[in-house]
């Protein structure tokens, strides 16, 4: 159980991509305000922005480079299309976080939805399955901990 200081001194990198914004936005939303919830200042979350989902690894990368925070919380939104384009790019992704994760030495959570439509992405995104923003970043408190 997390105590209201425990993202107290602690700093944060968020990579979000900017494709499917209207989600990203709502994660980020859910994400941002938990990580102040549990004490973390405004001058010690780092949000940086991407075009898609694909680049959130590079992204996360690179901030982990110069901002040298204790967890980078990576947000995306991949939505089912008409071809296996979908599969691939999740796929990738998580692959790239987990690499990421082996790499370097702070948690990378993956907080990229991989849905089948707009409204199942509404729903985990501050709608009737909650928000996975808020999910990424008590876990990300919780593993500094
Ligand atoms: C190209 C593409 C497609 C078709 N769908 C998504 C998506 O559902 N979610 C997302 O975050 N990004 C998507 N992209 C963009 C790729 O992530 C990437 O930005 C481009 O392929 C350029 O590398």
């Amino acid at each position: 159980k997390l105590n209201n200081s425990d993202a107290n001194g602690k700093k944060f990198g968020i990579v979000k991509a900017l494709w499917n914004s209207e989600i990203t936005n709502r994660l980020h939303d859910g994400c941002y305000n938990t990580l102040l919830k549990y004490g973390a200042e405004i001058k010690d979350i780092n949000t940086i922005t991407v075009p898609g989902s694909f680049e959130l690894i590079y992204g996360a990368k690179k901030l982990f480079k110069d901002y040298k925070p204790d967890a980078i919380i990576l947000i995306g939104s991949i939505i089912k299309g008409e071809t296996p384009h979908f599969n691939f790019i999740s796929q990738s992704i998580s692959d790239g976080v987990k690499d990421l994760n082996i790499l370097f030495d702070i948690p990378f959570l993956f907080c990229v939805l991989t849905d089948l439509n707009q409204e199942q992405a509404l729903n985990r995104s501050g709608g009737s399955a909650g928000n996975k923003g808020i999910d990424a970043a008590i876990a990300a408190i919780q593993l500094i901990k």
